[in-house]
């Protein structure tokens, strides 16, 4: 039991004592203080994998499973985060769980929980600390190994020839371990392939609507007939967004013209990928809830939990889905 749960069973010991002896006390019953709970930091809602991610999340951490969860969205911005990890120092929560935006700036606020004896699980993404002790658990994605999947994806689609293989790369929120990975497994790849041209790289900040305003820009200066072979986006939300913005500057998005790949796979991804829109969809898992209870339950047991989870990841092309798998995916 940690310190602030048996703080709370020697008060509750106490008001039964009182209650034995007649006397009133305004103590919460004894369920509701054996609740462990969690204050979580989440990014925002920019994309549909971060909706699918705090569903897992909040399906979890239920009172029915022993839990009290205090959501804070952070509306994508790092200062709001930073408040509500100290605002959960502040309540004494037993545990953090941050989805952190970027990797950079923790140090402090992190080594503040530490002082708190607040074990932090990172989620998704990673920080960038001196210290690895500030962190009890890290639970996500590989992103790295996503990028080598599709750069391994766009060797085979785009033989070495004399032609270049024209890209044009919308990144995910600057900083953030996602776009990290996912931009170093593509620069890599420029850097080794003479024929591979990176036409523009772009800020998508893993939205929808910015990825639309950012490319139609781009293309509406672009000399007529300029050809595009790839568009890698992010994540499915700018593959959404830069799918409307090639039609809508006469370009046809596909495996035999351009080829948007995307990371994250979620039902909609799936959708424009069988019928053919998105070439490459690199599967990114959300449903991390139930992998960050075990971490919580290992720590509960007095053990301490591996540091880094990945979660297994796959890809899909338009020939591998069916109907089926989309109606059956969880998210
Ligand atoms: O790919 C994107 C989201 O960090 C894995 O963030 C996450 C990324 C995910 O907004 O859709």
């Amino acid at each position: 039991m940690n310190r602030k749960r048996s703080v709370l069973s020697a008060l509750l010991a106490l008001s039964l004592v009182c209650a034995a002896c007649g006397i009133r006390t305004n103590l919460a019953p004894e369920a509701e203080e054996d609740l462990i709970v969690v204050g979580m930091c989440q990014v925002g809602a920019e994309s549909d994998w971060r909706v699918a991610n705090s569903e897992s999340m909040k399906t979890v951490f239920t009172e029915e499973n022993g839990y009290r969860l205090l959501f804070d969205d952070a509306r994508q911005k790092q200062e709001n985060q930073i408040s509500a990890v100290r605002k959960f120092i502040q309540q004494q929560v037993d545990y953090i769980v941050l989805m952190p935006i970027s990797e950079s700036g923790w140090d402090s606020v992190l080594q503040e929980a530490k002082e708190a004896e607040i074990p932090v699980i990172l989620v998704d993404r990673m920080v960038d600390v001196a210290d690895e002790e500030l962190y009890a658990a890290h639970v996500g994605s590989d992103f790295r190994r996503e990028g080598a999947q599709a750069v391994q994806w766009i060797e085979t689609a785009c033989p070495e020839t004399e032609d270049p293989v024209r890209i044009i790369h919308i990144q995910g929120t600057l900083g953030s371990t996602a776009q990290l990975g996912r931009t170093a497994a593509l620069e890599e790849a420029v850097a080794r392939h003479d024929s591979w041209e990176l036409l523009s790289q772009l800020d998508g900040d893993f939205t929808q609507a910015k990825t639309y305003e950012v490319l139609t820009e781009y293309l509406s200066g672009l000399p007529a007939g300029q050809e595009i072979d790839v568009v890698y986006c992010e994540n499915d939300n700018e593959a959404f967004g830069a799918i409307q913005a090639l039609e809508e500057n006469g370009y046809a998005c596909g495996k035999d013209s351009v080829k948007v790949i995307t990371f994250d796979a979620t039902r909609n991804a799936l959708l424009e990928c069988m019928k053919g829109k998105i070439a490459l969809a690199v599967e990114c898992n959300p449903l991390l809830g139930p992998m960050v209870e075990r971490v919580i339950q290992t720590i509960e047991a007095g053990q301490v939990p591996v540091k880094h989870h990945y979660v297994e990841e796959r890809t899909f092309t338009a020939g591998e889905l069916t109907e089926e798998i989309i109606q059956q995916r969880e998210y």
